[in-house]
Formats: structure tokens, sequence, C-alpha cells
């Protein structure tokens, strides 16, 4: 019957916890989550800097609103605080990029006054908001955001800046972190990676984004709560999914599962149904050897040419800030980053100008004197490979330029590594040139394709990577993990309505 079939979901992410729930809560009790780490949340991960806790991964619940099903659930677990959960939070719409205070730093050493900056960050969000504007298909004037936004600056610039020719140097420098900003934004190594026709693909949801003041794995502890204990299997990295694995595979007399499940220590597991949580990146790694038979080929190159890129923190402590009080984002500018290009000529010699800025964690109450700071791209994989010594030391000396003060030092530093986490691969999925929503939908399509005569849904795809809408984040991830067990559910469900098997 529908609810003794063997159900295996591939990564304890919010995506496969999500499915395992609504699996159980529907009456499926044989199923089970293979894990490769120690440890649940893949990509939600809370660590501590001294006393500090700090997100190495997901930072926000970007848009805080009913229809955000993060956030209600947090609600539910009473895991944020009364500011964040006031309707007066959730109806405010920035349309996905948040007015933090800033203060701007330039690379002379000296803060830049309010006057200059707040009319380029306007110009630059209308130029945002223009690029996502070509959704609807056809018409984009270039295949990228970045050469899109390029070209609007060149042509517009001129005009806008007019009145005040002296700054215009300064200004398109201003310009220049704004693109890199946009990068870790997107994950991606530069803006001329991402499809400009599909970057009005990702939606926002209303609400101001918020934090979790106990930390964001605490949502994942509260998951797994109304999990039973057995459900999860960790430390198994699965190696290969075998499916049609009864028509082509070794038989293996009496049994008649579909999957065949192969984990790197050799433990096999039969399933009736896989669901694969696994991040883009480590599907695009693994994409010859994770599956057998092959991925269909139109699957596989959807695979390969959507993006996934990296975006890394830099966590700092200092003794005493070196910013505004109530600032609570820091830009840096390089004065001769006039010309408009946010990837580094040299990445071994220059990789830390890809590092933007910081967000000052707070409140200071709680946090002290603690800042994040922002790398994406290769710069941001380049420094992965350096010893949390070398990065200590360029970001001291880059603290130094920028602040004129020739002494100041962080007193301690924890960075995340994205990209070298074998189970990523990498941070998060962006739409890249030349992608549509076909990609995605060729992603989330669960195999055999339609039309095959041999046993349906034996392996489905959930994880952010396959949400239409709202890939790269985590609300996208649980809402893809529920789509899949619905789509099973549904499978199991008759037109009426009593659960049986349809097989
Ligand atoms: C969001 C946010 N956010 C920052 C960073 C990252 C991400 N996201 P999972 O990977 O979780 O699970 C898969 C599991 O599979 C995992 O456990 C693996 O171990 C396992 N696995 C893999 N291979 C396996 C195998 N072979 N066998 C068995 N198991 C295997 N999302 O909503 N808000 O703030 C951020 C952010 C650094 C890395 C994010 C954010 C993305 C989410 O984390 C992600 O979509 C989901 O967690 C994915 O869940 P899943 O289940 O799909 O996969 C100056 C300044 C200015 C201010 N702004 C700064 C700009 C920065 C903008 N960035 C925003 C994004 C951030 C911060």
């Amino acid at each position: 019957s529908a609810s003794d079939s063997q159900i295996f979901i591939i990564g304890c992410g919010i995506s496969g916890i999500g499915a395992a729930q609504k699996l159980l809560k529907h009456g499926f009790h044989n199923v089970h989550i293979i894990e490769a780490t120690a440890r649940s949340g893949g990509r939600i991960r809370t660590g501590r800097l001294g006393d500090n806790i700090v997100e190495i991964g997901a930072n926000w619940i970007h848009g805080p609103s009913k229809e955000n099903p993060v956030f209600r659930l947090a609600c539910d677990y009473q895991l944020l605080d009364k500011e964040s959960m006031s309707e007066e939070n959730q109806t405010i719409d920035i349309g996905g990029h948040p007015l933090f205070v800033p203060n701007w730093f330039i690379s002379a050493g000296q803060k830049l006054g309010p006057e200059t900056m707040g009319p380029v960050m306007e110009f630059f969000m209308k130029l945002l908001e223009k690029s996502q504007q070509f959704h609807d298909g056809g018409g984009e004037p270039l295949p990228s955001v970045g050469e899109f936004i390029k070209a609007e600056v060149e042509r517009l610039a001129p005009e806008e800046w007019k009145e005040d020719q002296a700054n215009i140097a300064i200004k398109m420098a201003m310009i220049n972190t704004l693109l890199k900003l946009e990068c870790c934004v997107s994950g991606t190594h530069t803006m001329d990676d991402v499809g400009l026709g599909a970057f009005g693909m990702y939606k926002t949801l209303p609400g101001l984004d918020c934090t979790f003041p106990g930390g964001y794995e605490g949502l994942i502890d509260h998951m797994m709560m109304e999990l039973p204990k057995d459900v999860i299997l960790y430390n198994k990295p699965v190696k290969c999914i075998h499916w049609n694995y009864t028509k082509n595979g070794p038989k293996t007399t009496g049994t008649s599962f579909p999957v065949m499940i192969e984990c790197v220590n050799g433990e096999t597991f039969a399933a009736d149904h896989v669901i694969i949580t696994v991040p883009l990146g480590y599907l695009k790694k693994h994409q010859s050897t994770f599956l057998s038979p092959p991925l269909p080929l139109h699957k596989l190159h959807s695979i390969q040419r959507m993006g996934f890129g990296t975006n890394n923190k830099i966590f700092l402590e200092f003794e005493q800030p070196f910013w505004d009080e109530d600032c609570e984002v820091i830009y840096l500018v390089w004065e001769d980053e006039t010309h408009l290009a946010d990837v580094v000529s040299d990445v071994k010699m220059s990789w830390i100008r890809k590092l933007i800025g910081f967000n000052v964690l707070k409140p200071t109450e709680r946090y002290g004197h603690v800042l994040c700071g922002w790398i994406a791209g290769w710069e941001s994989e380049y420094m992965e490979t350096l010893s949390e010594l070398e990065v200590l030391h360029s970001v001291t000396q880059l603290l130094r330029i920028f602040t004129g003060n020739p002494t100041i030092t962080p007193r301690k530093l924890l960075r995340s590594r994205w990209f070298h986490d074998p189970y990523s691969c990498g941070s998060y999925t962006y739409v890249a040139k030349g992608c549509s929503g076909y990609d995605i939908d060729n992603l989330a399509e669960p195999l055999p394709l339609k039309g095959s005569n041999s046993k349906p849904l034996q392996v489905l795809f959930a994880g952010e990577a396959t949400h239409g809408s709202f890939f790269s984040t985590v609300h996208g991830a649980l809402l893809s993990g529920w789509r899949e067990a619905e789509r099973l559910i549904t499978h199991y469900t008759p037109a009426s309505g009593s659960v049986s098997s349809k097989l």
C-alpha cells in the first residue's frame, strides 16, 4: 500500500526535512533521510565567534510575511522577536533591497558624506529595477544584467551627474562597489553571467528581512524535534542512485524495488521513490556519476547551464567600532575602480578588492562590535584556499587603508568556505545567461520522464535550485520539499480521495 512504500530523501537540509515532515504527516511510515554529514540543516548553519552566535550560511528570512512558510514556522516556534512579527514589519515592501543605514569608506582612508552617495544609490537601484523588467520574454537588449547595467550607466550617467562633474570618478567607483555587491546577492562571479531575460523571475515577498535572535539553526532544531529520531541516517554520503534498477541493473531475486541507493561506504538501500535535495553545485560536479542510468540530456544541460556560484562571509570582531553608532552597513569604494568591472584582474594579488563591505551585527548590546563581510565569485573561492591568518592579514591591511588608521586590528576572524564544502560546492543558485524558467522546470522534472512505461516517480528533485521564483532562498527550498512530498501524496491518492496504492 501507499503507506508501505519505501521513500528515501537524499540530504537533510530544510527541503529534505520539509519533505519528510509532510510525508510522515500523511501516513507514509517508511520515510528516511540519508545525509552525507553528521548534522542537519545544510546551508542553514549557525556558528560561534567567541561568545557570539553568527550565521555561516543563510542569514535572513527574506520577505517575512504570511505568505512566507519560513516566517510562519518561525512564528509558530516563537523564534523571532516582537518587532519582526509585528503587522507593520510584515507590510513593509522594499522589493528585496533593505535600506540599511550606510557608511561609505574610500580607499584614501576617509568616510564619504551622505550628499554624494544618496543619489548614486538611487540611480543604481533604478537600473536594477529596470533589469528586472525583461522577464516576460523577448525584447531584452543584452544577454546579461551586468552588460545591461554597465551600458545604462554609460548612457545615462553624463546627464544624471552633469551638475556635479567633479565627483564623477568617485561616483563610478561607487557604482562599481554596488555591482560587486550584486554579485554577493546573486551569488555569482560577475553580473555578466546573470541572465537579463530571467532576472525578474525571482520574486520578493513583502516584509522587512529579519534574523533569528537565537540562530537560524533553531528553526532546523524545532523541525527535527517533530521527526522520529530513526528517520535520519547521518554520515552516509550517497555515491550513486540506480533507477530503473530491476530492469537494467544486476537483478537481485525477491526485490521489486525500482531504485537502489548506493552509499560511498558500500551500504545500499532499496527504494520505491527517492527525493534528491543535494545542492545544484553538487549535481554539477557529480553529474555523470550520481545517477545510473545517467540523467536525460535536457535535464543534464539545464544542470550545466544554470548558475551556482559562491558568496562567503568574513566575520570580524573589534575592540572598538570605527563606524558610526547608527551605521548598519559599511561599503568600501576603491577610488581607482572607475571603469565598471566587477571582477579583479589578478585574483591572487587583489582578491581582497572583491570584498565589498560589511553588515554591522545588531544589537550592539548582544554582539559587541562584530562585522560580517561579503565576498563573492572566484576571488571568494580563492580566499577559501588561504589560511585564516593570511585572510586576517589581508583584511587588516584593507581596513588600515580604508580607515586611515594604521593600527586598527580585528580581534577575531571567522569565514565561511562554501565552495570547498564537498556537499555544497558553492552557495546558491542564480539564473545564468541563456537560461529561462524552462531550465528550472527541467531540474524539477521527476524520473522516469512522462510517457515511459517503467514505474513512475522513481526519482524526484527538490532543493532551492528547483523553485521557479524563490530559488536561492530558505523558503524556496522548503516549498520545493513540500511540493515533491505532495507529488507523491497525489500519486497515491485516487480521485475518490481515500489513500491506496496505484502500484
Ligand atoms: C535565505 C538568506 N543567505 C548565505 C549563504 C548561503 C546560503 N541562503 P541544503 O544545501 O541546505 O541541503 C542539502 C543537504 O544535502 C546538505 O545537508 C548536504 O550535506 C546534503 N548532501 C549533499 N550531497 C549529499 C550526498 N551525496 N549524500 C547525502 N547527502 C548529501 N537564504 O532565505 N536567506 O539570508 C540566505 C545565504 C552564505 C550559503 C544563503 C539564504 C540560501 C539558503 O541557505 C539555501 O537556499 C537553503 O538553505 C537550501 O536548502 P536545501 O535544502 O535546498 O539545500 C555590505 C552589505 C550589504 C548587505 N547585503 C549583503 C548581500 C548578501 C546577499 N545574500 C543573501 C543571502 C544570504 C545571506
